[in-house]
């Protein structure tokens, strides 16, 4: 019995990557005296590294050994961060980043038939919440039972961790739950919490492998646009009654 809808964010509710994130770390770097650029394709390969903070590590560990960095404080990779988030937010807040087809759509469609709702990211809280009020009103926070997000686990995807613990919250188990996500690192952390999966793919995330998810799909679709099913042919809209006939399969 489906009793929730747990939402990634990035890549999922909205194209946060290519034109949101990279830019305002390409943004920071600048404010920070550093002349690293990062090129949308070379963000690509940074994605398989989740959670900012620990991309901004691998990147310096990898691409940029001789910069010096406290491991104790994360010093550079804080204060990059920080920067990067609040220009990230800015770009929220101007309404640059609008959330995909079909999600606000499907929000309110599972509010009326009493689905509980809630957020399972890799990204920090303020993110999530700047991206809801943005897109669907300061109210729409309330919508949301739970907001799973951040370093509220040490462990970020692909470990199921956050979605563990967006479960206890909720007091259900995964078999009463689906996951929405974009990427194979967050079908990984889903699945290993035992939830059914539905995914979304977009352009970063297209060609990866979604074995063992629900369906893939293009988009959530609208009416007068449908989504494509990747993963085998078909096309339609996204609603409580196709999840229900997904999970029931
Ligand atoms: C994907 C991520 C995040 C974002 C940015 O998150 O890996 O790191 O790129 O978030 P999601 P921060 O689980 O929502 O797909 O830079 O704030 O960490
Ligand atoms: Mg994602």
């Amino acid at each position: 019995m489906l009793k929730a809808l747990l939402f990634d964010v990035d890549g999922t509710l909205a194209d946060t990557e290519r034109e949101g994130h990279r830019l305002a770390y390409n943004e920071a770097f600048v404010a920070h005296g550093l002349e690293w650029q990062w090129s949308a394709e070379f963000y690509g390969q940074l994605l398989a590294v989740t959670g900012g903070k620990e991309r901004l590590r691998h990147y310096l560990e990898q691409f940029q050994p001789d910069v010096a960095w406290d491991p104790a404080t994360g010093g550079l990779i804080g204060a990059v961060y920080q920067t990067k988030t609040e220009l990230y937010q800015r770009r929220l807040l101007a309404g640059e980043i609008p959330l995909r087809p079909g999600v606000a759509r499907l929000l309110r469609e599972a509010r009326t038939a009493g689905l509980l709702l809630g957020v399972v990211t890799t990204t920090s809280p303020g993110n999530v919440t700047t991206l809801l009020e943005q897109t669907l009103g300061a109210e729409a926070l309330d919508w949301f039972s739970v907001i799973a997000a951040g370093d509220i686990v040490p462990a970020k995807k692909p470990a199921p961790d956050i979605y563990l613990w967006a479960l206890a919250q909720l007091q259900l188990p995964a078999s009463a739950c689906l996951a929405i996500e974009d990427s194979a690192v967050g079908l990984q952390a889903a699945t290993g919490a035992g939830l059914a999966t539905l995914i979304t793919v977009n352009d970063y995330t297209r060609g990866e492998d979604f074995g063992g998810a629900l369906a893939v799909l293009s988009d959530l679709g609208e009416p007068d646009a449908p989504y494509r099913r990747l993963d085998q042919g078909g096309s339609g809209v996204v609603d409580v009654a196709q999840l229900h006939a997904w999970l029931s399969q």
